[in-house]
């Protein structure tokens, strides 16, 4: 059985400027499946890497003939880039068996059956086990009744099979499958956080999350469980991608750093690895963590870690509260700080639209935004992704105004607030990075500034045009 994995071309996410990164989810599948599966030839194709356009794919598919195609997803707005794919994939080899997965289509897996019948099985939740037995089924041409965690349509009629528990240690998992894109490896970057000559890797330490945000699809997703990797495996991983391919800036994929000895045991084991200086990581972070981590931040920035993304998301006690997010405002700030202190690149990121913003909690939240003063700010519009509590809640309550999905990116507003249209939320998105780009004492600040990262992303704010570009959402 012929596999191929296709990353689908599709459109990058202009705020954070230019960047190219390697299809992580599949290229761990199809490792895994390398590993699991005998008698399987297991392909990736990534279509942005390889610069091959809706026309080109299908040149490529009669070229490579696979018997199953798996497609990547990432996020809820590469949908119709998934669908186009899957549906280009029939077009010419009529006999092929389609499958995606991904947060997305997890959530969405009935709708998603009903509606694009070029999908033939969505596979729900954690990959790997689900897929193997899926293509083993597809080698022996047996039924999938029994295979759990799939979602897959029969004729006319769709089943949802039940779901599979989880893997119980991450640890088993092979390492990440980059010689499956080799030739690719020089090409992943990302401009402003990496560099041009930094080769960009994704390495995956952690599954799921401790905490409930409403906005957030990553707890359900993965079953309100929160799975590690040591922190020695996630050392030898980074040190693997660099001497194997050179990589250089590595996104730390966790959707939560954590707290206990973690983040200590991370820092000491890759000081151990003695990579060189120039070898830099980011991760995604709660503020109440760095503030209980405090101590670690001078080994953490030792071991190469600077670039911190918070989850501060908001100024106002009642809407953290509404969130779930479980941190005070004060904590943002002490976070911010305590990260500047110590020579990480401190990220904030802040949510506006919630149900009860109007033009005044906006502004307020402006203010704190620039009192926080953080070296880069990211403003976000609640987005009511399928899977996460903000969606079950805003369709009860018929708040969503918008379904093109290709809108779900937390850039375009696609739900009015109680005092705001949908349109007014947009105009409040581009207002929140004018007033904070856009100060000039903050632009003259950050463009002397000392740390070249700052003086970079606000260049780019500056140059690359973000800021028209959000303003041509709503104009
Ligand atoms: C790295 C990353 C990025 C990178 C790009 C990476 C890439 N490959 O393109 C950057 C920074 C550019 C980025 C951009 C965006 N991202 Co992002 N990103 C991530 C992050 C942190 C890691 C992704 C990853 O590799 N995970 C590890 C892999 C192994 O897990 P996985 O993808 O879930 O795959 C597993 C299963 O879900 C399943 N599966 C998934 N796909 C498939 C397909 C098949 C065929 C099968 C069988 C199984 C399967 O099997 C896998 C193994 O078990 C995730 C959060 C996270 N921790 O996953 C967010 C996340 C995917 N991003 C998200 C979002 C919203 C975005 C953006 C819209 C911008 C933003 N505001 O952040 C853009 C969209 C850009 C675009 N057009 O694609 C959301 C998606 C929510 C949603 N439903 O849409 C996530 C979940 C973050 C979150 N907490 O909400 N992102």
């Amino acid at each position: 059985v012929r596999v191929l994995f296709i990353e689908p071309p599709k459109d990058m996410w202009f705020v954070m400027g230019e960047y190219l990164p390697p299809p992580y989810g599949i290229i761990q599948l199809a490792t895994y499946l390398e590993k699991n599966a005998d008698g399987i030839q297991v392909e990736v194709l990534d279509c942005n890497a390889e610069k091959v356009d809706w026309t080109n794919l299908e040149s490529r598919l009669s070229q490579l003939k696979p018997d199953v195609v798996a497609c990547a997803s990432l996020a809820t707005c590469n949908t119709y880039a998934v669908v186009r794919t899957l549906e280009t994939a029939k077009r010419m080899l009529p006999s092929v068996l389609t499958i995606t997965g991904g947060q997305h289509f997890s959530a969405t897996a009935e709708d998603s059956l009903k509606q694009y019948p070029e999908i033939d099985v969505i596979v729900r939740g954690e990959g790997e086990q689900t897929l193997v037995e899926l293509i083993k089924t597809r080698q022996k041409q047996t039924s999938l009744d029994n295979i759990l965690g799939i979602s897959y349509r029969q004729g006319n009629k769709i089943t949802h099979n039940p779901s599979r528990p989880l893997i119980e240690n991450l640890e088993n998992l092979p390492f990440p499958g980059y010689h499956l894109v080799k030739a690719n490896m020089p090409k992943y970057h990302f401009k402003t956080m990496g560099g041009d000559n930094h080769p960009y890797a994704l390495i995956e330490g952690s599954r799921g999350c401790n905490h409930q945000c409403t906005f957030c699809t990553q707890w359900r997703h993965w079953q309100a469980c929160w799975r590690v990797k040591p922190a020695k495996r996630i050392a030898d991983e980074m040190a693997y991608c660099y001497r194997e391919f050179g990589s250089k800036f590595i996104w730390l994929t966790d959707d939560n750093f954590g707290s206990g000895k973690r983040p200590a045991e991370i820092a000491e084991e890759i000081i151990a690895r003695q990579l060189p200086e120039d070898v830099t990581w980011f991760v995604q972070a709660r503020c109440d963590d760095i503030i209980r981590n405090k101590d670690v931040l001078p080994r953490l920035r030792k071991a190469g870690l600077n670039w911190v993304l918070l989850g501060v998301e908001n100024s106002n006690p009642q809407t953290l509260e509404s969130f779930k997010k479980e941190i005070t405002p004060d904590e943002a700030k002490t976070a911010v700080k305590l990260l500047k202190e110590n020579g990480i690149f401190a990220h904030a990121m802040i949510i506006i639209g919630n149900r009860k913003d109007n033009r005044q909690t906006i502004a307020q939240l402006k203010e704190f935004a620039d009192k926080l003063d953080p070296d880069f700010v990211m403003f976000g519009i609640l987005t009511p992704f399928p899977g996460t509590e903000i969606y079950s809640e805003a369709e009860k309550n018929g708040w969503i105004t918008d379904r093109n999905w290709s809108h779900y990116d937390m850039i375009h507003a696609i739900m009015p607030t109680e005092t705001l249209t949908a349109k007014e939320v947009q105009e409040e998105l581009y207002g929140c990075y004018r007033d904070f780009y856009g100060s000039w004492s903050r632009r003259v600040g950050a463009l002397l500034s000392t740390n070249q990262l700052k003086r970079k992303i606000f260049w780019h704010m500056a140059r690359s045009g973000v800021m028209e570009k959000v303003k041509g959402l709503f104009s």
